[in-house]
């Protein structure tokens, strides 16, 4: 593999948020046309059985970026946007491998990992630590998620354009004086929340988010215009590295599909499934921007592009915007084959579209090889020719061979982790889902949570939509995929 070290090609990751793997026409969607993934999925490399390592988006990143189980760490779960950063900053990640080997590295888009160590934080100066820490020169982010405060985009850890004599407080607890909620003035939304879960908080151009906050007028964004942002930002990144003479990583975390799904007017009504669908195709847009981009600055040909997503899909999550009845109509499964979704502890929630581009060097070909999002760090040093540190542990081993073609090699084992902390083994093409307290179906989203109070075995292989228990039938293979899993819970100490 050295003379790949030799090669050092820019790395892009495009990871996209709640898409589920039946929402590309790649993998299988008919009511829905994603033509620029699908050029990179048809001249690359598809994977079938890629997983991100939970099933919502904080814990997921988490470990693509540190390349750890987020169960290990506590308060690594779904966190409020006023949370301090979770990824420790004395440890290793995806992007200091990068930057070890000579990198120009960025982040743009979502952020949802936390940002600095005081609470409250001081928005209205530099936060840190942050995206910096953690090992990007640059960073161009939104602080949570588009349905969270604060609704501001932070450019190297400064609000941007923050007015000092409007500064900015946010509280996740206690709504300010003379601030407008949701909750009391649903007639000013343009997207109605769905009254039995959360987002009648703060409203931010007629959208009621999670949390509250004051100030920031002018540096408020506007949803519609989020994804075109994010699009430039990546650009200006890549045009900033080849100012420099330096190969990029850019870890480029689209903020669609989540919610709430507010389009860029030009893709407004233009899917047959409401909103959801219409962000799916501003999203797939994007991704045809910035390669464009790339074959613009005579670059596409040496960039090595990961599509991917943090967690499976949902309709309904928390705002009436469409998606459930529209799905419903065309007999439209987010979630492909595969039962459950967001949040749950079964297939639909971890296996995600997964696919590698590198023009001349990935060859075209599909693989069911299982693959872990969180492998990309011990991956990507190894054709960096850069070495892990022997003395802090990691979760992330090399599977370069199977990201890039060589090899056909799976993971041997991979755990999955729910929304409410289950955790599940997949090994040998069998799953064991430990028991654990939950409803069977989350109420408000209405997802299959694979939650069960008695242990719960699958044969993914000849049943991979969960729909038969073999725990009864099989107690010798519960007994050995659950002690196994109770030994990986223990590496760390
Ligand atoms: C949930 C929110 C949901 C979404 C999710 C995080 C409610 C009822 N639901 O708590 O709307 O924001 O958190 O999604 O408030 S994730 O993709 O960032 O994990
Ligand atoms: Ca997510």
């Amino acid at each position: 593999m050295k003379s790949f070290a030799q090669q050092r090609p820019n790395v892009l990751i495009l990871y996209t948020d709640d898409l589920g793997y039946g929402d590309l026409s790649c993998y299988g969607a008919s009511a829905i046309a994603t033509p620029n993934i699908d050029y990179l999925a048809a001249n690359g490399r598809q994977f079938t059985d890629a997983h991100c390592t939970a099933s919502t988006c904080t814990p997921s990143r988490f470990s693509i970026l540190s390349g750890r189980y987020a169960w290990r760490k506590k308060g690594t779960n779904i966190l409020p946007g006023n949370a301090n950063l979770v990824i420790p900053t004395d440890i290793m990640t995806l992007p200091k491998i990068f930057q070890q080997a000579g990198y120009l590295t960025g982040a743009v888009g979502k952020w949802h990992l936390g940002l600095g160590e005081k609470f409250p934080i001081d928005w209205n100066h530099e936060v840190k630590p942050g995206p910096r820490e953690v090992g990007f020169d640059y960073s161009f982010i939104f602080p949570a998620t588009a349905d969270r405060t604060p609704t501001v985009f932070m450019e190297n850890q400064k609000v941007v354009g923050l007015d000092p004599q409007d500064p900015i407080e946010v509280s996740y607890n206690k709504q300010f004086a003379g601030e407008l909620t949701g909750k009391q003035h649903p007639e000013m939304l343009k997207v109605q929340s769905d009254p039995h879960q959360g987002h009648s908080g703060h409203i931010t151009n007629g959208i009621g988010r999670i949390g509250f906050m004051t100030g920031g007028k002018r540096a408020t964004w506007t949803d519609e215009e989020l994804g075109g942002t994010f699009n430039t930002k990546s650009i200006d990144f890549i045009d900033r590295s080849l100012a420099a003479k330096k190969p990029f990583f850019l870890y480029y975390a689209i903020q669609n599909i989540h919610v709430p799904r507010m389009p860029a007017t030009m893709f407004k009504g233009k899917s047959k499934l409401g909103y959801r669908g219409d962000v799916i195709l501003e999203m797939d847009h994007s991704v045809g921007v910035i390669i464009q981009a790339l074959k613009d600055r005579g670059i596409l040909d040496n960039t090595l592009i990961i599509f991917s997503s943090d967690n499976g899909p949902v309709l309904n999550d928390g705002y009436l915007d469409q998606a459930v009845e529209t799905a419903k109509t065309e007999h439209y499964k987010p979630a492909g084959p595969f039962r459950g979704g967001k949040y749950s502890a079964l297939e639909g929630g971890t296996r995600i579209p997964f696919v590698v581009y590198w023009k001349g060097k990935v060859k075209p070909k599909q693989t069911n090889a299982l693959f872990s999002q969180m492998d990309l760090m011990a991956s990507f040093a190894a054709l960096l020719g850069q070495k892990l540190p022997t003395d802090q542990f990691t979760d992330s081993k090399d599977y370069l061979g199977t990201l890039l073609g060589k090899s056909e090699k799976s993971r041997s084992e991979i755990v999955e982790q729910a929304a409410n902390m289950t955790l599940s083994i997949v090994k040998d093409g069998w799953k064991f889902i430990e028991p654990h307290k939950g409803p069977a179906v989350l109420s408000g989203v209405d997802i299959a949570s694979g939650y069960s109070e008695k242990p719960q075995l699958y044969h993914l292989v000849n049943d991979p939509s969960e729909s038969e228990n073999l725990a009864e039938k099989y107690p010798k293979k519960v007994k050995a995929l659950q002690t196994r899993l109770e030994a990986i819970k223990k590496e760390l100490e």
